[in-house]
């Protein structure tokens, strides 16, 4: 295996999660390196460069809590930093702990075969040159893998086509006439700054979202000085909470207040950001007839903000809870929906037929396109990951094993793959909680079980079936508790006959870390160390 550069880790992708995990391992001693697609670090920062692009978790929040330093020396602008200032601070983090020099960059992983006689991972790549690793970590993310798609006829298409999670800054919108597909999160984001520039936008929905006023602003000086002195408690309360965040749902159910009461708690939390119509009651993501209660309420709110009803019947979300999908921010967005410049085509009672060289047919019209944008989204918590050609023993291919619904023991590592991490893969908190917090607790907790193998002399972990399979049955069973299986939504993978298989562990970001801890204390139980 000559020509093959030999590390203790290689480390798939330089995000929050490849870089913190670079850093770490490097402080616990392990010679490890990290193979990253783009020309930069950021990861989903990197790529997702659409106009408009914001995280919709407050900035003070959506940080690494690992260094005081690094917290010291950071300032946010905004209470929701955009895109660009979140990349800045990652290359500022990759500068500040030296990060690059071990990071290969424009080089994407294209397979990974474990070597069972030499306890290695062979790794490949795109460019030609390889690695081998006692332990590989997929630092890919749960969204990362954009989605396109198959539109009839999208090949007649003559003008450009972007997509918000590989934006090109090249194509030039001014004046022309836009179309827009998808009103996620990306959607959502990117209509107002599109309507600005384009001479006509039209907006091809297919699911109305929840969105609600992010209610952005300058971080000023005040709120900046109060929220360094209460900074290590919330973080540790965002660690051992929910969601991971700092603030948590308000106590109470929504169905036992009067009508007055509700109205009035609803309203104080319509404009506390992305989570806050949900931190109204304790018993929103649970109780049907509590969240029916705040969906009316959203709807309502929703229809204040355009004039035109048939707008307003088509961008309404009916037929599923608040919540049950993501919570999507707002900045202008319903304002826009309500511009003459703006149309909404509602692609379930007029579906897309086809397209000619400047335009998109439906079943009732023609609309002019020379530019059409995707925000369809991402294959979500697995796509990164099935992207790669992954081999475990006897030559087991992690996409066909997942190819029936994916499974991981804790979302942390599959069996028949040994010494293979997924940071936030499916299973953990990940997605359903403020990810940068469940990012550091997976890095610490792998930092620290490659530390312990080490000073134990064993070479190889793997996940046991049976640990793995109570676990998955744990995820599940915790998600029927509540209203996200109510929805179709990305949380929900397939298996190959159709059937939903919810990802996301939803028992709480707090008790996910102490069963991890506890597994760890005990040995690593539900793996075998060889
Ligand atoms: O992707 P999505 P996203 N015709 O999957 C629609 C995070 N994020 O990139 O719902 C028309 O949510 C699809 O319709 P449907 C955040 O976690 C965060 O927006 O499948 N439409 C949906 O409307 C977020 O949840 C931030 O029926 C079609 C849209 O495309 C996650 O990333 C910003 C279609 C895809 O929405 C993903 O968000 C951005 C078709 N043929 C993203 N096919 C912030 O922090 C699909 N769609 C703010």
């Amino acid at each position: 295996m000559s020509g093959l550069r030999q590390f203790d880790v290689i480390v798939v992708g330089a995000g929050f999660a490849g870089l913190y995990m670079l850093h770490k391992l490097r402080e616990a001693g392990f010679q490890a390196h990290v193979v990253e697609a783009g020309s930069g670090v950021g990861g989903t920062w990197y790529w997702n460069r659409y106009p408009g692009a914001r995280c919709d978790v407050p900035s003070i929040e959506y940080s690494y809590s690992f260094s005081s330093e690094l917290e010291n020396e950071w300032r946010w602008s905004e209470r929701y930093a955009a895109q660009p200032e979140i990349l800045t601070y990652l290359e500022y983090v990759a500068d500040r702990f030296d990060l690059k020099k071990d990071i290969t960059f424009d080089t994407k992983v294209t397979a990974a075969v474990w070597d069972d006689a030499m306890k290695l991972w062979r790794v490949d790549t795109d460019q030609g040159n390889g690695y081998l690793s006692q332990h590989l970590i997929l630092a890919t993310g749960a969204l990362s893998a954009p989605k396109t798609p198959e539109l009839p006829g999208i090949e007649n298409f003559k003008g450009a086509i972007l997509h918000t999670a590989k934006w090109d800054a090249r194509v030039d919108i001014e004046g022309k006439a836009v179309a827009l597909f998808g009103t996620g999160s990306s959607g959502i984001q990117v209509t107002p700054p599109l309507a600005q520039k384009a001479s006509q936008l039209t907006v091809f929905q297919r699911t109305p979202n929840f969105a609600v006023p992010a209610n952005n602003r300058p971080l000023n000086e005040d709120e900046w000085r109060q929220s360094r002195a209460t900074l290590p408690a919330r973080r540790e309360a965002a660690r051992q909470g929910f969601l991971g965040f700092f603030d948590v749902p308000r106590a109470g159910a929504a169905k036992d207040d009067t009508p007055d009461k509700r109205e009035q708690r609803f309203n104080e939390q319509w404009n506390a950001g992305t989570a806050g119509l949900l931190l109204a009651y304790e018993d929103l993501l649970v109780d049907e007839e509590s969240n029916a209660h705040a969906a009316e309420f959203a709807r309502r709110k929703i229809a204040e903000t355009i004039d035109d009803p048939d707008k307003v019947r088509k961008i309404t979300p009916q037929g599923y809870p608040l919540g049950s999908r993501r919570m999507c921010s707002e900045i202008g967005f319903y304002e826009t929906i309500n511009r003459t410049n703006v149309a909404l085509v509602d692609v379930r009672e007029e579906p897309v037929t086809g397209f000619s060289a400047y335009g998109i047919r439906t079943t009732d019209h023609h609309y002019s396109a020379e530019v059409v944008v995707f925000a369809t989204g991402f294959d979500a918590c697995v796509g990164a990951i099935k992207a790669i050609d992954i081999r475990g023993l006897e030559g087991k291919s992690l996409r066909e094993e997942w190819a029936d619904g994916p499974h991981a023991y804790l979302g942390l590592a599959v069996p028949a793959f040994p010494n293979l991490f997924t940071i936030t893969g499916p299973g953990s908190p990940s997605v359903l909680s403020n990810v940068v917090v469940s990012i550091e607790q997976h890095v610490e907790w792998i930092a620290r079980c490659l530390t312990d193998m080490r000073a134990s002399g064993k070479a190889t972990i793997e996940a046991t079936e049976e640990a793995e399979r109570d676990w998955m049955d744990h995820v599940h069973e915790i998600a029927q508790q509540t209203l996200f299986p109510r929805a179709d939504s990305w949380y929900h993978g397939r298996t190959r006959d159709g059937r939903k298989v919810f990802m996301p562990y939803v028992g709480g970001c707090g008790p996910y870390r102490a069963t991890c801890d506890e597994i760890a204390a005990a040995d690593y139980r539900g793996f075998n160390l060889g």
